[in-house]
């Protein structure tokens, strides 16, 4: 018996990892794949089961001849691995996901029959994915982006998929304008590129022409865009959809998903420098999180109101292009989400989850938001195209995990073996098939529909503007003059200038100063026209709830600190610095010019996590520079070192320093201000101000808009 731990590698030929008499491999079981064998290594075989003797080597007519068609193990192999892939999706390709549960704090029992929201204490597993919505499934985690936010909940009653975003609008009010503007924003058709950026003339000439869109380009344009971490941002259900109650009556309910950490974001400077540091960052500080039981946490919580209510809205809550402020209809929290574990495998799961808005549970029913009700179609549809079967439902991730049966049967990749005669209902020749269920079964909600049939839309959807200004002026300065800037880097990408100018005279319904901003950032000598609008522009009552910054949490838990030292560096000023972020809640990566062991000054030997030139700082919240005088000097000319100060500093992150930490600071050209910290007696101010960004230095630094 073969006794190596190691597993069998030979280009010989040989077979000593095959022992037939000891092996047993079994296939299937509900989709999962069970590989036993005794022995110390399972035994390699075909799809057949056939055990496999040589894995290195196809079959030759001699050993320089030709490969034979003979070799069905070499055809098999090759075969599979040519399928490997399905069509990625047509949006939201990049995505993360991972498992946990989600456990009711507030029963809406008053609302609706559906379990998963009226048991108290009840846990329900569930699956979430978060994407990125317009690079391909290998771009990288930080363009501008909006990020979906879906979640299978797999409650008893069924699935229920919540498919929602981290902004609470969207940019069309109907679904059949969807293709035009996933079409404007992808790579352009002709050249295959930009890839996951909305900097590029297709775009924004689409948004130009479609007025409806300006509210939510004003969240795209914010710093929402750029998360710090897919635990640090929001989830929207968006539309409006109803919750039944026993007695049948429904009530009209938003859903939002609020992180426990809070928000925050990067600044744009840094997400792009991310994306060439780690293109990874969002998926891999999940997998971290995760993994070492830092568990990311969101509440969920619910806006619910009447058909009355919504009557007295300055908007109309069906049109997709508004949000309900939180001002006018309060946030009730009735649960939480926590993402517990990362999946076994990528593939099986974060990439063959299927959500579809769809599906929902007795008591959760849609409103007639026409955005929504184009949604209802179209995932099942893609469903079929990515996964290549209407069995897609019985892959594991996509299961329900309550009994499910029905009479639909057969098809692509049927993994059920239903015995019996009877495929069919009603019948009489097998009471115990399924049956109709009239009382606790799925019920549409009643509701009378009248008026002219047609491609109408509604009046009460014309007011494109007032929210878009609402938005914007709701924001504090620091987050007005992002928005500002990353509009006219967007616009200046553009080759053609009428696209341009038509943007500018949207901005200026929205507020004038923006598109003064705006104009000036683009070298624009004058302002342009106005456009028509379908309705006067309101002055709404402004939303604090819709800034970013306000909703920073006051905390370093969940981020990471930085200490960049090298040899000679001091020994408890480091261990000081790890205590004090450590006891916060956060995480510490120690960075060196060399991978490997630096030798601290007292002699002691410390592990380094990160190369210099491959940890710049923008990887992390906020740096410490723990350096020995020589080493100090010998950095000062090296690029990366220069870089990470200059990078912590442009980025606005507070920096602690010692006296080698100031040389470095000193040689990078950097004129210390309130961020920067001798953490020798400063070390819980420092701590203090990593928790947030050194907002006012921004201005003495870069030129916005
Ligand atoms: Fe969509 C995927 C969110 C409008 C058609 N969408 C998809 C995903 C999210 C959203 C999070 C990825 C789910 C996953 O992780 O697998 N989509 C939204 C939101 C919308 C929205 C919040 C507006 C409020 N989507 C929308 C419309 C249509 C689609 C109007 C078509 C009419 N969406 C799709 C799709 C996708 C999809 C093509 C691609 C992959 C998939 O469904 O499974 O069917």
């Amino acid at each position: 018996m073969n006794k190596s731990k190691k597993p069998v590698t030979s280009d010989k030929g040989n077979n000593e990892g095959f022992h037939p008499k000891e092996a047993t491999v079994t296939v299937g079981n509900g989709g999962e794949w069970h590989q036993i064998a005794t022995g110390d290594q399972p035994v390699l075989t075909t799809n057949q089961g056939l055990p496999i003797s040589d894995n290195q080597n196809s079959l030759r007519a001699n050993p320089k001849g030709p490969t034979l068609l003979e070799d069905f193990i070499l055809r098999e192999k090759i075969t599979h691995f040519d399928h490997e892939r399905i069509p990625e999706r047509i949006v939201h390709a990049r995505g993360t996901g991972a498992h946990g549960f989600f456990e009711l704090t507030h029963s809406l029992e008053k609302y609706t029959t559906a379990k998963v929201l009226t048991e108290e204490g009840l846990q329900t597993p569930l699956f979430t994915r978060i994407s990125t919505v317009a690079g391909g499934s290998g771009s990288s985690d930080t363009p501008r982006d909006v990020r979906g936010f879906a979640v299978k909940f797999y409650t008893k009653e069924g699935n229920w998929d919540l498919v929602g975003n981290n902004i609470p609008v969207f940019f069309i009010q109907d679904a059949i304008k969807f293709p035009d503007l996933i079409h404007a924003v992808k790579m352009e058709p002709d050249r295959g590129f930009p890839q996951a950026a909305s900097a590029h003339d297709t775009f924004w000439d689409f948004i130009s022409l479609t007025p409806e869109s300006m509210h939510m380009v004003m969240w795209v344009m914010s710093d929402r865009t750029l998360p710090r971490s897919l635990r640090m941002i929001e989830g929207f259900g968006i539309h409006s959809f109803r919750l039944v109650n026993a007695a049948g009556e429904s009530t009209f309910v938003k859903f939002h998903w609020r992180p426990k950490l809070g928000l925050q974001s990067t600044l744009w400077d840094e997400a792009v420098k991310i994306a060439g540091a780690d293109p990874d960052f969002h998926r891999r500080d999940m997998f971290e999180a995760i993994t070492t039981g830092c568990f990311p946490e969101w509440d969920l919580a619910v806006q619910l109101f009447s058909q009355e209510e919504a009557d007295t809205f300055p908007f109309d809550h069906l049109d997709a292009t508004k949000l309900i402020p939180e001002e006018l209809v309060p946030l009730q929290v009735i649960g939480r989400m926590v993402l517990n574990r990362w999946p076994d495998n990528f593939f099986a799961e974060t990439e063959q989850v299927a959500f579809c808005p769809s599906h929902v549970v007795p008591g959760i029913d849609f409103s007639n938001d026409p955005l929504l009700q184009g949604r209802l179609f179209s995932y099942l549809d893609t469903q079929l195209s990515r996964l290549g079967s209407p069995n897609f439902h019985q892959i594991p991730v996509n299961a329900p995990q309550c009994p499910f049966a029905n009479h639909q049967r057969d098809g692509h990749m049927q993994m059920a073996q239903p015995t019996g005669r009877v495929a069919y209902e009603p019948n009489s020749l097998a009471i115990d098939s399924p049956h109709e269920q009239p009382v606790t079964g799925f019920y549409s909600t009643l509701i009378a529909e009248s008026g002219a049939k047609g491609r109408i839309r509604a009046e009460s959807f014309a007011d494109h503007y007032s929210q878009a200004r609402q938005f914007y002026c709701s924001q504090s300065s620091y987050e007005q003059a992002h928005l500002a800037s990353a509009l006219v880097f967007e616009l200046s990408k553009l080759e053609h200038p009428h696209i341009r100018a038509a943007m500018v005279g949207h901005l200026r319904h929205i507020e004038e100063k923006l598109a003064q901003r705006v104009a000036f950032g683009l070298g624009m000598d004058d302002l342009p026209q106005v456009p028509t609008a379908a309705v006067a522009v309101q002055d709404l009552a402004l939303s604090p709830a819709l800034q970013l910054i306000g909703k920073m949490k006051d905390t370093l838990e969940g981020r990471m600190i930085g200490i960049l030292l090298s040899d000679g560096s001091d020994a408890a000023s480091i261990d000081e610095v790890k205590k004090a972020v450590l006891a916060e809640g956060a995480k510490v990566k120690l960075i060196a010019a060399k991978i490997g062991d630096v030798k601290l000054a007292d002699g002691s030997m410390i592990k380094i996590d990160g190369q210099l030139a491959g940890t710049p700082s923008v990887l992390f919240d906020a740096v410490v520079i723990l350096l020995s005088d020589e080493a100090a000097e010998s950095l000062g000319n090296e690029a990366a070192a220069i870089d990470f100060v200059r990078d912590a500093f442009g980025h606005l992150k507070a920096i602690g320093i010692d006296n080698g930490g100031e040389l470095l600071l000193k040689t990078a050209g950097i004129t210390q201000d309130d961020g920067v910290f001798a953490v020798s007696n400063s070390l819980e101010h420092f701590i203090a101000a990593s928790k947030t960004r050194q907002w006012e230095r921004e201005a003495k630094i870069r030129t916005l808009a």
